[in-house]
């Protein structure tokens, strides 16, 4: 019988990390420097704008480490649209001084295994809006992995009966609650999309509850029986003001 848990998705997400080629940048002369940052500002400001007519969502952080050097989040109508918003990106002159390091490309998405029956349509639900179609915080802070729901032979979370990954489901989602407040999660659902199940983004304003949030679900059946985990990226919000300080040579 086909158990699927039911889901709504929302907007439609990419990950699109970024590393900055310094010594093309330190190489370029001021005036191209220049004409760079104001383009990168222009697509800054659009991507504002976008946000404040609700039309999508735009977050923009450093990334700490060597994995890439910033990270352009944005939440999108249609893949059509975080199409366009990539290919114009990479027509800049300032995406020339940047170099791919990683995307990821997902969907918003709800599943229904702690869903209260209030019937009526969700999608008529403004609350369940506000999640499929979150605006993105301005935390201090970001974190995002990617990740899978394990398939071994004995531990294969897609023969669990709903009742048993509800009941699992139960006890991740009372973990999350105690850090309510603390951490905003948004899960994004990528299969058939990317190469992991799901991508898991996290902003907080104190780094560290990411820390004690993940290890403490890593004690939690459905992560420590069933979860399998991608490459973890963090950083660091990346207003315009801070982005155009971060690109002084
Ligand atoms: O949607 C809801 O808030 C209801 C409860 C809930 C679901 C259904 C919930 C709550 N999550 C759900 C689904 Mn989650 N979540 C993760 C990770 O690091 C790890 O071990 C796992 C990565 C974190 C940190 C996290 C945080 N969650 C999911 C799913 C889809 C599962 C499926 O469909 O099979 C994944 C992959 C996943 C992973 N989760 C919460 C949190 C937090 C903080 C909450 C509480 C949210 C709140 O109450 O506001």
């Amino acid at each position: 019988m086909n158990e699927a848990a039911m889901t709504l998705e929302g907007w439609y997400a990419l990950h699109d990390f970024r590393s900055i080629h310094w010594p093309a940048w330190k190489a370029a002369d001021e005036e191209e420097r220049a004409v760079a940052l104001e383009e990168l500002n222009e697509f800054l400001s659009a991507w504002e704008a976008t946000g404040e007519s609700k039309q999508g969502s735009t977050a923009v952080y450093t990334i700490v480490g060597q994995k890439a050097d910033f990270v352009l989040m944005h939440l999108r109508e249609t893949l059509e649209e975080l199409n366009e918003i990539e290919n114009a990106f990479n027509k800049t002159t300032f995406a020339k001084y940047t170099t791919k390091a990683y995307s990821y490309v997902s969907v918003v998405e709800l599943s229904n295994y702690l869903a209260g029956s209030s019937g009526g349509d969700p999608m008529e639900n403004p609350h369940v809006i506000a999640r499929l179609k979150p605006e993105l915080p301005k935390s201090r802070h970001i974190c995002f992995y990617p990740m899978n729901k394990k398939r071994d032979l004995q531990d294969n979370w897609y023969m669990l009966s709903m009742e048993e990954r509800r009941t699992m489901m139960q006890s991740h989602g009372l973990i999350g609650r105690g850090y309510a407040g603390k951490v905003k999660q948004i899960i994004t659902g990528s299969v058939g999309f990317d190469d992991w199940e799901w991508g898991v983004t996290l902003f907080a304003d104190d780094a560290l509850q990411f820390k004690k949030l993940v290890y403490e679900m890593r004690f939690d059946e459905v992560s420590a029986r069933f979860g399998e985990f991608g490459p973890f990226y963090v950083g660091n919000l990346l207003q315009a003001d801070d982005f155009n300080q971060l690109m002084k040579v």
